[in-house]
């Protein structure tokens, strides 16, 4: 199965966090690494005022069913210190589940493809620029939504490459 993960980050040290949970998440069995796009520079969507985050979306192959996957994302989110406050609030790390092939789940703990991954350029836009023919189930070309939602308040970094985990 093909699993598409968004990393986000807004405090401390963000792009050295989102190049440790990169090497963190695949540090386990059951996930292998198949690309990382660029480095997104990106306006806060929703929830207090807060600084710019950086995003990135990974592009993985599993063997794990969707909520061992979201376990292991929490378990990352945790080892980067991340704390819950408010919601949408700021975040040493975020890592989410958007989609994982054309499964769909929608329970207490997740929902899948992500409920508002098809009206985010955070998620969109880097994920159109790693994977052009990639497809969000029941939404249509991720490209076509990237260009839909527009560029406003994403800038691509071009100094910062994440590395492929070791
Ligand atoms: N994540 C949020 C809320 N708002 N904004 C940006 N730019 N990037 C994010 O990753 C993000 C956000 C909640 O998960
Ligand atoms: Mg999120
Ligand atoms: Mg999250």
């Amino acid at each position: 199965m093909k699993a598409v993960l968004s990393l986000g980050s807004n405090l401390g040290r963000r792009f050295d966090t989102l190049q440790g949970a990169l090497d963190t998440l695949f540090d386990a069995p059951g996930l292998t690494f198949v690309a990382v796009s660029p480095v997104y520079e990106t306006d806060p969507v929703g929830g207090p005022e807060q600084g710019p985050y950086l995003n990135a979306i990974v592009i993985a192959e599993t063997s794990l069913e969707p909520h061992a996957l979201l376990e292991r994302a929490l378990s990352v989110e945790n080892a980067f210190g991340r704390e819950r406050h408010e919601r949408w609030g700021p975040r040493t790390l975020d890592v989410d589940l958007i989609a994982v092939d054309d499964q769909t789940c929608d329970d207490a703990e997740l929902t899948l493809p992500h409920p508002r991954a098809h009206e985010r350029a955070f998620v969109l836009v880097p994920w159109a620029d790693v994977d052009p023919d990639a497809v969000l189930p029941g939404h249509g070309r991720v490209a076509d939504l990237a260009a839909r939602v527009g560029t406003a308040g994403v800038r691509r970094l071009d100094d910062r490459v994440l590395q492929v985990p070791m």
